[in-house]
């Protein structure tokens, strides 16, 4: 059976799904996106997804034609159009048909797409062994030209990063900002645990705020810890005893391998696993977790 995609409140199949090739959205990665992750019918940090969708809309003075509302009431209607339960989700808002110039205000109709897909997960082994990272030359995108804050379609930046770390023969890519300071991954943000604290780069170290890592903090914070929001350094990296990534498709992954230097004992960190087991409970229990969301009409509902 064909997936069916949500475009501009029309159920369509894959086939049928299609943008125009004068969107500004395909032009000139022109839009904004989200990724979320559905389970059992309801979806995680539902509303915290669509808050940042219409702040990185903002940012770029994109109009979404659509509520929060009305949006969320969408993705169920996706959700229910595929009878899943559980799903990655992909919500996409492009500019729109415009002129072959670059003129945004040329630009109607802005394009609400949902697409309700499989989850991909790494491997279980990933988990269990962890990966290897490599710092990598291209810099992530200056604060001031486009602020990696926006969620936005061009991801050109990070795509260059995944290349180099896959022709150097590691897993993921870390990312350094202008100053030199460790910013996040291609697709996660990075924590490091040194001493008995928890590290991860600041808001305004030219990095995504990832819903996961919010949900980290919040874990870590909830357990006593404390947690700093820094600038970091590779040195400080290369002498921590654990390090991890987060993002709503990779959960929480270990990394055991930093520029070829070994990070702790070359093992996942116990942290590392405990935050995981804690992330993965959250996950587990929809019906109980005030994180989850459904709506009325949802057809997680009796
Ligand atoms: N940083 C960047 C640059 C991202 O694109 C994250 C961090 C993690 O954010 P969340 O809110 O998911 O905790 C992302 C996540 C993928 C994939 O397949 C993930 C993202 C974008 C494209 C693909 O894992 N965004």
């Amino acid at each position: 059976m064909s997936l069916k995609v949500y475009i501009n409140g029309e159920i369509l199949p894959q086939e049928d799904a299609k943008i125009s090739v004068f969107d500004h959205g395909l032009l000139y990665g022109d839009g904004v996106f989200e990724g979320l992750r559905a389970h059992n019918g309801r979806v995680f940090k539902l509303t915290k997804h669509i808050e940042r969708l219409f702040e990185s809309a903002r940012a770029i003075f994109l109009e979404i034609p659509m509520t929060a509302e009305e949006i969320k009431e969408a993705i169920f209607t996706a959700l229910r159009a595929n009878n899943m339960k559980d799903s990655y989700i992909r919500l996409v808002v492009t500019r729109g048909v415009g002129k072959l110039g670059l003129e945004p205000r040329k630009c109607s109709n802005p394009q609400v797409i949902i697409i309700t897909d499989t989850i991909q997960l790494y491997p279980p082994e990933l988990y269990a062994k962890g990966i290897e990272l490599v710092t990598v030359a291209t810099v992530r995108n200056h604060p001031e030209s486009v602020n990696p804050r926006i969620k936005c379609l061009n991801y050109m930046n990070n795509i260059l990063a995944k290349m180099e770390s896959i022709n150097a023969g590691a897993t993921e890519a870390i990312m350094l900002n202008k100053d030199g300071f460790v910013a996040e991954c291609t697709g996660q943000n990075i924590f490091m645990v040194n001493g008995e604290e928890l590290y991860t780069p600041h808001p305004n170290s030219g990095i995504l705020k990832g819903i996961t890592r919010d949900t980290v903090i919040d874990i870590a914070k909830g357990r006593g810890m404390k947690v700093m929001e820094d600038f970091l350094t590779r040195y400080d990296l290369y002498i921590a005893k654990e390090c991890f990534l987060t993002g709503t498709a990779a959960q929480i992954v270990p990394a055991v391998k930093i520029d070829g230097r070994i990070v702790g004992n070359g093992k996942p960190g116990q942290l590392t696993q405990e935050l995981l087991k804690e992330y993965r409970k959250l996950l587990a229990n929809p019906e109980v977790s005030e994180t989850f969301e459904s709506l009325e009409t949802g057809y997680s509902r009796p």
